[in-house]
């Protein structure tokens, strides 16, 4: 127990560096993690495809959040969350009970692989990066197949998860922390699932994104999705981000070994 508590308060006492724009949803689900944590963070605003040769050796797949601290640097949102629960327990993200824990690191994986598929990939993507990014024309058939035969079927299986009033697990858990970040994208994306159809699950999601750990990093990424990403870094240290000394960026983008075609 004493060892827990000095590694926490160790935690709490520095600063963690977030190498990831707020604008991707898994970057904005550590961010919340540290916001729900109280461990202060300094951002690098990274877009993972202007990412530099060092980047490159610090991101294997470069990809973005990356993690850093006085121990560790760590790649994967979900491997950081765990850590940051590990290092800092309190208050606790993961639930307690073993099998409610397992559930919720089910949910974390739906939302980091299938969600992040529909919501990321194929509809955040096709409306926002391709014409940003690489300059290729929205494929507007490929984004209306998305949203009305994919985003259909995670929304209804969302539908059955989430309860009528408060977090799925009683208090806020890992389960909102990777969920729900994808919203805020759809609706960047300009993409607003019907309340009508699935009445918990848009209720729920406005609940979690009212939460100051969310609504903050909201706040913060939504000037940038329509921002040139050259300016994302002076943007954000003009709306008060605290920012890392050093960047990762490069003005020219290129695909990383898994970027989505
Ligand atoms: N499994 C990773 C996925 C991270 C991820 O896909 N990040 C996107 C940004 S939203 C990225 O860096 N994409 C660049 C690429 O795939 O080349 C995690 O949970 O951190």
């Amino acid at each position: 127990m004493r060892h827990t508590n000095s590694t926490s308060s160790a935690l709490y006492l520095m600063t963690a560096a977030i190498i990831g724009s707020p604008i991707s949803p898994y970057a904005r689900k550590v961010l919340a993690m540290c916001a729900l944590k109280g461990i202060e963070v300094e951002i690098d605003p990274l877009v993972a495809f202007y990412g530099d040769d060092r980047f490159t050796k610090l991101s294997p797949v470069r990809r973005i959040p990356v993690y850093r601290d006085a121990r560790v640097t760590l790649c994967d949102s979900s491997v950081i969350c765990q850590y940051l629960e590990d290092a800092c327990p309190t208050p606790r993200l993961y639930p307690e009970e073993v099998a409610l824990r397992a559930q919720a690191r089910w949910l974390e994986e739906y939302a980091d692989t299938r969600i992040g598929d529909v919501f990321a990939w194929r509809i955040f993507q096709a409306a926002v990066i391709d014409p940003g990014v690489w300059g290729r024309p929205r494929d507007k058939a490929a984004l209306e197949a998305a949203v009305t035969t994919e985003l259909p079927q995670i929304m209804d299986y969302l539908e059955e998860q989430v309860p009528a009033h408060g977090y799925i697990f009683g208090d806020i858990s890992i389960a909102e922390i990777s969920i729900v970040p994808y919203f805020a994208n759809l609706n960047w994306a300009r993409v607003e699932p019907d309340a009508n159809r699935w009445p918990k699950t848009v209720a729920w999601v406005a609940r979690v994104r009212a939460e100051p750990a969310f609504a903050h990093y909201e706040k913060l990424a939504a000037p940038l999705v329509r921002t040139p990403i050259a300016d994302h870094r002076r943007v954000l240290g003009e709306l008060g981000m605290k920012l890392t000394a050093d960047t990762y960026f490069t003005a020219t983008p290129r695909r990383g070994p898994m970027t989505v075609k």
